[in-house]
Protein backbone atom coordinates (compact mmCIF):
# COMPACT_ATOMS: atom_id res chain seq x y z
CA UNK A 1 0.00 0.00 0.00
CA UNK A 2 1.11 3.66 -0.73
CA UNK A 3 0.35 7.25 -0.35
CA UNK A 4 -2.68 8.70 -2.86
CA UNK A 5 -1.65 10.89 -5.33
CA UNK A 6 -1.45 14.18 -4.08
CA UNK A 7 -3.82 15.42 -6.90
CA UNK A 8 -6.52 12.62 -6.02
CA UNK A 9 -6.79 13.78 -2.69
CA UNK A 10 -7.33 17.06 -3.28
CA UNK A 11 -9.92 16.36 -5.92
CA UNK A 12 -11.51 14.30 -2.90
CA UNK A 13 -11.30 16.57 -0.19
CA UNK A 14 -12.56 19.58 -3.18
CA UNK A 15 -15.59 17.75 -3.55
CA UNK A 16 -16.33 17.68 0.61
CA UNK A 17 -14.63 14.01 1.16
CA UNK A 18 -12.57 12.61 3.85
CA UNK A 19 -8.53 12.60 3.51
CA UNK A 20 -6.11 11.22 5.64
CA UNK A 21 -2.77 13.45 6.62
CA UNK A 22 0.18 12.03 8.15
CA UNK A 23 2.59 13.96 9.73
CA UNK A 24 6.34 13.50 9.84
CA UNK A 25 7.65 10.31 12.02
CA UNK A 26 9.78 12.53 13.65
CA UNK A 27 6.83 15.04 14.69
CA UNK A 28 4.10 13.55 16.34
CA UNK A 29 3.30 10.52 13.15
CA UNK A 30 -0.17 11.18 13.71
CA UNK A 31 -2.38 10.23 11.27
CA UNK A 32 -5.94 12.65 11.02
CA UNK A 33 -8.85 12.64 8.67
CA UNK A 34 -9.50 15.98 7.74
CA UNK A 35 -12.70 17.42 5.83
CA UNK A 36 -13.87 20.77 4.59
CA UNK A 37 -16.38 22.47 7.61
CA UNK A 38 -18.58 23.62 4.73
CA UNK A 39 -19.23 19.82 3.31
CA UNK A 40 -19.28 19.29 7.13
CA UNK A 41 -22.78 16.70 6.74
CA UNK A 42 -24.30 14.85 10.13
CA UNK A 43 -23.24 11.48 8.50
CA UNK A 44 -19.38 12.61 7.89
CA UNK A 45 -19.15 13.59 10.83
CA UNK A 46 -20.72 11.02 12.96
CA UNK A 47 -18.01 9.07 10.63
CA UNK A 48 -15.11 10.65 11.93
CA UNK A 49 -16.20 10.94 15.21
CA UNK A 50 -16.89 7.28 15.58
CA UNK A 51 -12.72 5.97 13.89
CA UNK A 52 -10.82 9.12 15.78
CA UNK A 53 -10.26 10.40 19.29
CA UNK A 54 -14.14 11.93 19.32
CA UNK A 55 -12.58 15.52 19.86
CA UNK A 56 -12.72 17.56 16.28
CA UNK A 57 -10.91 20.70 16.02
CA UNK A 58 -12.18 23.01 13.63
CA UNK A 59 -9.19 25.12 12.02
CA UNK A 60 -8.91 28.59 10.48
CA UNK A 61 -7.18 31.97 10.75
CA UNK A 62 -6.85 34.04 14.06
CA UNK A 63 -9.16 36.67 12.43
CA UNK A 64 -12.00 34.13 11.61
CA UNK A 65 -12.17 32.82 14.99
CA UNK A 66 -11.76 36.42 16.49
CA UNK A 67 -14.86 37.57 14.41
CA UNK A 68 -17.12 35.21 15.95
CA UNK A 69 -15.89 36.48 19.43
CA UNK A 70 -13.24 33.56 20.39
CA UNK A 71 -10.51 33.95 22.32
CA UNK A 72 -7.33 32.23 23.01
CA UNK A 73 -8.01 29.15 25.34
CA UNK A 74 -4.76 30.12 27.59
CA UNK A 75 -2.72 32.60 28.64
CA UNK A 76 0.62 30.81 28.76
CA UNK A 77 0.74 27.70 25.67
CA UNK A 78 2.55 25.29 26.74
CA UNK A 79 1.89 22.80 24.19
CA UNK A 80 4.85 20.94 22.83
CA UNK A 81 3.84 21.69 19.15
CA UNK A 82 2.90 25.81 20.07
CA UNK A 83 -0.80 24.29 19.18
CA UNK A 84 -2.92 27.41 18.93
CA UNK A 85 -6.00 26.32 20.45
CA UNK A 86 -9.10 28.97 21.19
CA UNK A 87 -11.76 28.60 23.80
CA UNK A 88 -14.19 25.86 22.43
CA UNK A 89 -17.59 26.37 21.54
CA UNK A 90 -21.27 25.47 19.76
CA UNK A 91 -23.33 27.19 17.65
CA UNK A 92 -26.19 28.00 19.61
CA UNK A 93 -29.33 28.01 17.19
CA UNK A 94 -30.99 25.03 16.72
CA UNK A 95 -28.27 22.92 18.61
CA UNK A 96 -29.09 20.58 21.80
CA UNK A 97 -26.56 19.59 23.51
CA UNK A 98 -23.87 20.55 21.13
CA UNK A 99 -22.53 17.04 21.23
CA UNK A 100 -24.31 15.36 18.69
CA UNK A 101 -22.83 14.80 14.95
CA UNK A 102 -25.40 16.88 13.83
CA UNK A 103 -24.79 19.84 16.50
CA UNK A 104 -20.96 19.51 15.48
CA UNK A 105 -21.43 19.43 12.05
CA UNK A 106 -23.22 22.74 12.25
CA UNK A 107 -20.87 24.66 14.21
CA UNK A 108 -18.48 23.76 12.17
CA UNK A 109 -20.43 25.08 9.30
CA UNK A 110 -21.77 28.12 10.82
CA UNK A 111 -17.64 29.15 11.13
CA UNK A 112 -17.96 29.17 7.69
CA UNK A 113 -20.39 32.14 7.61
CA UNK A 114 -18.93 35.37 9.03
CA UNK A 115 -22.54 36.94 8.91
CA UNK A 116 -23.22 34.76 11.86
CA UNK A 117 -23.26 37.05 14.94
CA UNK A 118 -20.58 36.32 17.62
CA UNK A 119 -23.33 35.69 20.55
CA UNK A 120 -24.76 32.90 18.40
CA UNK A 121 -21.41 30.95 19.22
CA UNK A 122 -21.59 29.26 23.15
CA UNK A 123 -18.08 29.91 24.65
CA UNK A 124 -17.09 27.06 25.63
CA UNK A 125 -18.99 24.27 23.77
CA UNK A 126 -17.98 21.37 21.75
CA UNK A 127 -15.61 22.11 18.76
CA UNK A 128 -11.80 23.07 19.37
CA UNK A 129 -10.72 25.80 17.26
CA UNK A 130 -7.19 26.07 16.42
CA UNK A 131 -5.27 28.60 14.49
CA UNK A 132 -3.67 28.06 11.66
CA UNK A 133 -0.43 29.99 10.98
CA UNK A 134 -1.00 32.02 7.71
CA UNK A 135 2.01 30.57 5.89
CA UNK A 136 0.42 26.72 5.85
CA UNK A 137 2.42 23.71 5.42
CA UNK A 138 5.24 26.17 3.66
CA UNK A 139 6.11 27.43 7.82
CA UNK A 140 4.15 24.94 9.90
CA UNK A 141 4.63 21.33 9.15
CA UNK A 142 1.29 20.18 11.05
CA UNK A 143 -1.88 18.63 10.35
CA UNK A 144 -3.98 21.76 11.24
CA UNK A 145 -1.99 24.00 8.39
CA UNK A 146 -2.46 20.67 5.99
CA UNK A 147 -6.18 20.88 6.66
CA UNK A 148 -6.28 24.91 6.37
CA UNK A 149 -4.22 24.49 3.40
CA UNK A 150 -6.18 21.68 1.31
CA UNK A 151 -8.99 24.17 1.67
CA UNK A 152 -6.90 27.09 0.40
CA UNK A 153 -5.72 25.36 -2.62
CA UNK A 154 -9.23 23.71 -3.81
CA UNK A 155 -10.99 27.22 -2.85
CA UNK A 156 -13.00 26.26 -0.37
CA UNK A 157 -14.03 28.40 2.45
CA UNK A 158 -11.24 28.60 4.64
CA UNK A 159 -11.95 26.10 7.83
CA UNK A 160 -11.89 22.64 8.09
CA UNK A 161 -12.18 19.47 10.68
CA UNK A 162 -9.97 17.65 12.06
CA UNK A 163 -9.55 14.12 14.24
CA UNK A 164 -6.64 12.05 14.92
CA UNK A 165 -7.36 8.49 13.95
CA UNK A 166 -7.61 5.61 16.64
CA UNK A 167 -8.08 2.27 17.15
CA UNK A 168 -10.60 0.06 18.88
CA UNK A 169 -8.75 -0.14 21.75
CA UNK A 170 -8.02 3.89 22.04
CA UNK A 171 -4.78 3.65 20.79
CA UNK A 172 -3.26 5.94 18.25
CA UNK A 173 -3.46 4.56 14.29
CA UNK A 174 -0.39 4.81 12.79
CA UNK A 175 1.05 4.85 9.37
CA UNK A 176 0.64 1.89 7.96
CA UNK A 177 -3.09 0.80 9.62
CA UNK A 178 -3.82 3.91 8.47
CA UNK A 179 -3.23 3.22 4.26
CA UNK A 180 -5.03 0.28 5.21
CA UNK A 181 -8.27 2.40 7.05
CA UNK A 182 -8.04 4.84 3.88
CA UNK A 183 -8.12 1.73 1.57
CA UNK A 184 -10.64 -0.19 3.33
CA UNK A 185 -13.37 3.12 3.66
CA UNK A 186 -11.85 4.50 -0.16
CA UNK A 187 -10.22 7.76 1.46
CA UNK A 188 -7.08 9.50 0.39
CA UNK A 189 -4.12 9.19 2.46
CA UNK A 190 -1.32 11.67 2.31
CA UNK A 191 1.80 12.91 4.39
CA UNK A 192 2.23 17.05 5.37
CA UNK A 193 5.09 16.56 2.82
CA UNK A 194 3.71 15.69 -0.20
CA UNK A 195 1.28 18.61 0.24
CA UNK A 196 4.63 21.33 0.99
CA UNK A 197 6.14 19.54 -2.17
CA UNK A 198 2.92 20.47 -4.03
CA UNK A 199 2.71 24.07 -2.41
CA UNK A 200 5.91 24.90 -3.05
CA UNK A 201 4.39 24.32 -7.46
CA UNK A 202 1.76 26.68 -6.74
CA UNK A 203 1.57 30.32 -7.68
CA UNK A 204 -2.00 31.46 -6.62
CA UNK A 205 -4.65 30.01 -4.15
CA UNK A 206 -7.98 30.05 -6.42
CA UNK A 207 -10.79 32.26 -5.11
CA UNK A 208 -13.03 30.98 -3.07
CA UNK A 209 -16.55 30.40 -4.18
CA UNK A 210 -18.59 29.84 -1.03
CA UNK A 211 -20.71 32.58 -0.18
CA UNK A 212 -19.28 32.97 3.13
CA UNK A 213 -18.48 36.36 4.54
CA UNK A 214 -21.75 37.89 4.26
CA UNK A 215 -25.45 36.08 3.66
CA UNK A 216 -25.78 35.61 -0.04
CA UNK A 217 -28.77 37.43 -1.78
CA UNK A 218 -30.41 36.97 -5.04
CA UNK A 219 -28.61 35.14 -6.96
CA UNK A 220 -25.52 36.51 -6.36
CA UNK A 221 -23.10 34.66 -4.46
CA UNK A 222 -20.95 36.78 -2.26
CA UNK A 223 -17.06 34.98 -2.46
CA UNK A 224 -14.65 34.81 0.85
CA UNK A 225 -12.12 37.04 -0.08
CA UNK A 226 -8.82 38.42 1.73
CA UNK A 227 -8.39 42.20 0.72
CA UNK A 228 -5.62 42.97 3.22
CA UNK A 229 -3.64 45.79 1.98
CA UNK A 230 -6.14 47.15 -0.29
CA UNK A 231 -7.44 51.12 -0.15
CA UNK A 232 -10.58 51.72 -1.68
CA UNK A 233 -12.32 55.47 -1.55
CA UNK A 234 -15.89 55.50 -1.70
CA UNK A 235 -17.71 58.28 -3.41
CA UNK A 236 -21.43 59.05 -1.55
CA UNK A 237 -24.43 61.24 -3.18
CA UNK A 238 -25.46 63.13 0.14
CA UNK A 239 -29.04 63.28 -2.37
CA UNK A 240 -31.61 60.90 -0.28
CA UNK A 241 -28.95 60.69 2.55
CA UNK A 242 -30.80 58.29 4.54
CA UNK A 243 -30.71 55.83 1.95
CA UNK A 244 -27.05 57.05 0.88
CA UNK A 245 -25.69 56.53 4.33
CA UNK A 246 -27.25 53.09 5.00
CA UNK A 247 -25.30 51.74 1.55
CA UNK A 248 -22.11 52.92 2.34
CA UNK A 249 -22.50 51.88 6.20
CA UNK A 250 -22.89 48.20 4.37
CA UNK A 251 -20.39 48.67 1.70
CA UNK A 252 -17.72 49.62 4.71
CA UNK A 253 -18.75 46.74 6.92
CA UNK A 254 -18.68 43.90 4.20
CA UNK A 255 -15.05 45.35 3.12
CA UNK A 256 -13.59 45.53 6.03
CA UNK A 257 -14.76 42.25 6.99
CA UNK A 258 -12.71 41.64 4.20
CA UNK A 259 -9.82 42.65 5.67
CA UNK A 260 -9.62 46.10 4.09
CA UNK A 261 -8.81 48.59 6.55
CA UNK A 262 -7.99 51.99 4.16
CA UNK A 263 -11.26 52.77 3.41
CA UNK A 264 -12.28 56.77 3.10
CA UNK A 265 -15.85 58.33 2.13
CA UNK A 266 -15.84 61.91 0.44
CA UNK A 267 -18.85 63.47 -0.56
CA UNK A 268 -20.82 65.46 -3.02
CA UNK A 269 -24.35 67.41 -3.75
CA UNK A 270 -26.14 64.77 -5.75
CA UNK A 271 -25.61 61.58 -7.87
CA UNK A 272 -24.58 63.88 -10.89
CA UNK A 273 -21.85 64.98 -9.14
CA UNK A 274 -19.96 61.59 -8.83
CA UNK A 275 -17.80 61.08 -11.76
CA UNK A 276 -15.64 63.61 -11.71
CA UNK A 277 -15.01 63.64 -7.74
CA UNK A 278 -14.58 60.15 -8.63
CA UNK A 279 -12.25 61.34 -11.73
CA UNK A 280 -10.69 63.43 -9.23
CA UNK A 281 -9.76 60.94 -6.69
CA UNK A 282 -8.49 58.07 -9.23
CA UNK A 283 -6.03 60.74 -10.67
CA UNK A 284 -4.02 60.58 -7.40
CA UNK A 285 -3.27 57.34 -8.56
CA UNK A 286 -3.72 56.04 -4.46
CA UNK A 287 -6.73 53.66 -5.13
CA UNK A 288 -6.96 49.89 -5.89
CA UNK A 289 -10.95 50.76 -6.13
CA UNK A 290 -13.26 52.97 -6.17
CA UNK A 291 -17.07 52.43 -4.95
CA UNK A 292 -19.81 55.37 -6.17
CA UNK A 293 -22.85 55.21 -4.19
CA UNK A 294 -26.03 57.58 -4.97
CA UNK A 295 -29.85 56.79 -5.34
CA UNK A 296 -31.75 58.64 -7.68
CA UNK A 297 -35.54 58.62 -7.22
CA UNK A 298 -37.85 59.69 -9.92
CA UNK A 299 -40.16 62.45 -9.74
CA UNK A 300 -42.47 63.89 -12.02
CA UNK A 301 -39.92 65.87 -14.43
CA UNK A 302 -37.60 63.92 -17.04
CA UNK A 303 -34.20 64.93 -14.25
CA UNK A 304 -34.40 61.34 -13.22
CA UNK A 305 -34.12 59.69 -16.70
CA UNK A 306 -31.25 62.42 -17.74
CA UNK A 307 -29.37 61.95 -15.00
CA UNK A 308 -29.39 58.18 -14.70
CA UNK A 309 -28.00 57.92 -18.26
CA UNK A 310 -25.20 60.37 -17.45
CA UNK A 311 -24.31 58.82 -14.58
CA UNK A 312 -24.05 55.45 -15.77
CA UNK A 313 -21.82 56.39 -18.69
CA UNK A 314 -19.61 58.50 -16.74
CA UNK A 315 -18.80 55.25 -14.05
CA UNK A 316 -18.31 53.35 -17.10
CA UNK A 317 -15.72 55.40 -18.57
CA UNK A 318 -13.80 55.96 -15.75
CA UNK A 319 -13.85 51.88 -15.43
CA UNK A 320 -12.47 51.61 -18.21
CA UNK A 321 -9.91 55.17 -18.42
CA UNK A 322 -8.14 54.30 -15.34
CA UNK A 323 -8.38 50.72 -15.69
CA UNK A 324 -9.18 50.84 -11.30
CA UNK A 325 -12.56 48.90 -10.73
CA UNK A 326 -15.32 51.56 -10.00
CA UNK A 327 -18.21 50.18 -8.78
CA UNK A 328 -21.66 51.43 -9.57
CA UNK A 329 -22.81 51.78 -6.97
CA UNK A 330 -26.01 54.25 -7.33
CA UNK A 331 -29.65 52.84 -7.03
CA UNK A 332 -32.34 53.87 -9.83
CA UNK A 333 -35.47 53.62 -7.97
CA UNK A 334 -39.13 54.35 -9.12
CA UNK A 335 -40.10 55.60 -5.86
CA UNK A 336 -39.07 55.92 -2.00
CA UNK A 337 -40.28 52.33 -1.15
CA UNK A 338 -37.79 51.14 -3.70
CA UNK A 339 -34.75 52.55 -2.03
CA UNK A 340 -35.92 51.97 1.45
CA UNK A 341 -36.14 48.19 0.40
CA UNK A 342 -32.21 48.28 -1.37
CA UNK A 343 -30.82 50.25 1.52
CA UNK A 344 -31.80 47.48 4.52
CA UNK A 345 -34.26 50.32 5.75
CA UNK A 346 -37.49 48.30 5.09
CA UNK A 347 -37.02 45.39 7.24
CA UNK A 348 -35.93 43.76 4.09
CA UNK A 349 -32.56 42.74 5.59
CA UNK A 350 -31.40 43.45 1.99
CA UNK A 351 -28.82 45.71 1.62
CA UNK A 352 -26.91 46.31 -1.94
CA UNK A 353 -23.92 48.29 -0.01
CA UNK A 354 -23.00 44.43 1.09
CA UNK A 355 -22.94 43.70 -2.76
CA UNK A 356 -21.18 46.69 -3.81
CA UNK A 357 -18.78 46.24 -1.11
CA UNK A 358 -17.31 42.94 -2.02
CA UNK A 359 -17.92 43.55 -5.93
CA UNK A 360 -15.07 45.95 -5.30
CA UNK A 361 -12.71 43.88 -3.35
CA UNK A 362 -13.34 40.69 -5.74
CA UNK A 363 -12.45 43.34 -8.70
CA UNK A 364 -9.47 44.57 -7.13
CA UNK A 365 -7.80 40.91 -6.18
CA UNK A 366 -8.68 39.75 -9.88
CA UNK A 367 -6.55 43.06 -11.06
CA UNK A 368 -4.01 42.21 -8.70
CA UNK A 369 -3.83 38.51 -9.44
CA UNK A 370 -3.61 39.06 -13.61
CA UNK A 371 -0.77 42.34 -12.64
CA UNK A 372 1.20 40.18 -10.86
CA UNK A 373 1.18 37.07 -13.47
CA UNK A 374 1.70 39.43 -16.78
CA UNK A 375 5.64 40.53 -14.45
CA UNK A 376 6.22 36.70 -13.89
C1 LIG B 1 -31.67 67.66 -8.43
C2 LIG B 1 -31.73 66.24 -8.00
C3 LIG B 1 -32.94 65.55 -7.97
C4 LIG B 1 -34.24 66.20 -8.34
N1 LIG B 1 -33.01 64.28 -7.56
C5 LIG B 1 -31.88 63.64 -7.21
C6 LIG B 1 -31.91 62.29 -6.78
O1 LIG B 1 -32.95 61.64 -6.69
N2 LIG B 1 -30.72 61.70 -6.44
C7 LIG B 1 -29.52 62.36 -6.55
O2 LIG B 1 -28.47 61.75 -6.24
N3 LIG B 1 -29.49 63.63 -6.94
C8 LIG B 1 -30.60 64.29 -7.26
N4 LIG B 1 -30.55 65.59 -7.65
C9 LIG B 1 -29.28 66.32 -7.62
C10 LIG B 1 -28.38 66.12 -8.86
O3 LIG B 1 -27.78 64.84 -8.86
C11 LIG B 1 -27.27 67.17 -8.86
O4 LIG B 1 -26.64 67.20 -7.63
C12 LIG B 1 -27.79 68.55 -9.16
O5 LIG B 1 -28.49 68.56 -10.38
C13 LIG B 1 -26.66 69.59 -9.24
O6 LIG B 1 -25.74 69.28 -10.26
Amino acid sequence: MSWARIEDAIQAFKGGGLVIVVDSVDRKDECDLVFAADHATTERMAFVIRHSTGIIYVVAEKDRFEHFGLHPATQSNTDRFLNKAYISTTFLPGSSTGLSAADRAATARALCNRSNKADAFSKPGHMFPVVADPGGVLTRPGHTEAAFDLCRVTGRTPVACISELTHDDGTMVRREDALAFGQRHSIPAITVDQLIEYRRTQVEFPNAPNPDSVPSIRGLDLPTLDGTGLKIAIVSARWNSVVCESLVKAAKEAMEACNVKDIIVEYVAGSYEIPSAAQVLLETGRFDGLICIGCLIKGESMHFEYINEGVTQGVMRLNLDYKVPVVYGILSCLNEDQALARSGLAGSGHNSGTEWGVTCVESCLLKKRYRRVARL
